[in-house]
């Protein structure tokens, strides 16, 4: 079954966690990125434990080694059990977000492509294939892939074999769930979710029509 993951980008931290709460019979992780953490701080993490679900740290960690190796570990070390990070950092870079992740007894996800229609500017033309690439080389446990564009997955798919693929870019950016659903291990759904009317009802919408 591919898995539901909601994309936690709201500003307020009871609401945040009200939704959260509400969605949690039917998803299978939260991913928490820049917004919800800049407006509660890391605490929010205190406030979503208490779900039982895995919590993912969306912050496409991207800097030097040393640098996203601190990062990492203040992720881990506040409760997040997976982490989000660049690969076009290269590999040492990456790599540094990988060991700490694997030290925690966590995961971590090299972006191999964005979903956004300026993604294709840079990561065509060969760069998302050799970030999936990168991605194996660093023993990530997987990749994001765009669930805008189905074709990109598929290709990727090739290079990562049974690593984990997880997919933003459903509903609110134009990607079709059934389509991409049959692809990747997770998809990543944030406003389809959080913005409907009944965000639990929304969420076990999905999580039934999803393979
Ligand atoms: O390529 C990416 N596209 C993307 O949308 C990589 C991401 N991590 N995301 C994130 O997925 C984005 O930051 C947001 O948190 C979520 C998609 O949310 P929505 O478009 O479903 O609201």
């Amino acid at each position: 079954m591919t898995e539901l993951i909601l994309a936690l980008d709201l500003l307020d931290r009871k609401q945040a966690a009200r939704v959260a709460e509400s969605c949690a019979p039917f998803i299978d992780a939260v991913k928490v990125g820049y917004p919800l953490v800049l407006a509660t701080g890391l605490s929010i993490v205190d406030d979503l434990s208490g779900l039982g679900l895995p919590l993912i740290a969306d912050f496409k960690v991207a800097d030097i080694p040393n640098t996203n190796r601190l990062i990492s570990e203040a992720v881990f070390s506040a409760g997040f059990d997976a982490i989000i990070a660049h690969g076009f950092v290269g590999a040492d870079a990456a790599r540094a977000c990988v060991e700490v992740a694997h030290n925690h007894g966590g995961a971590a996800y090299i972006v191999a492509e964005m979903s956004h229609p300026g993604a294709t500017e840079f990561f065509h033309g060969g760069v998302a294939e050799r970030l999936a690439t990168l991605a194996v080389s660093c023993r990530a446990d997987g990749i994001i892939a765009p669930a805008t564009r189905p074709d990109r997955i598929s290709r990727l798919r090739e290079i990562v074999g049974e690593k984990t693929i997880y997919s933003p870019g459903v509903g609110a950016q134009g990607g079709d769930l059934d389509t991409v659903a049959r692809l990747v291990d997770g998809v990543i759904v944030g406003r389809s979710i959080y913005e409907a009317e009944d965000p639990a009802a929304e969420a076990e919408r999905l999580s039934r029509i999803r393979r």
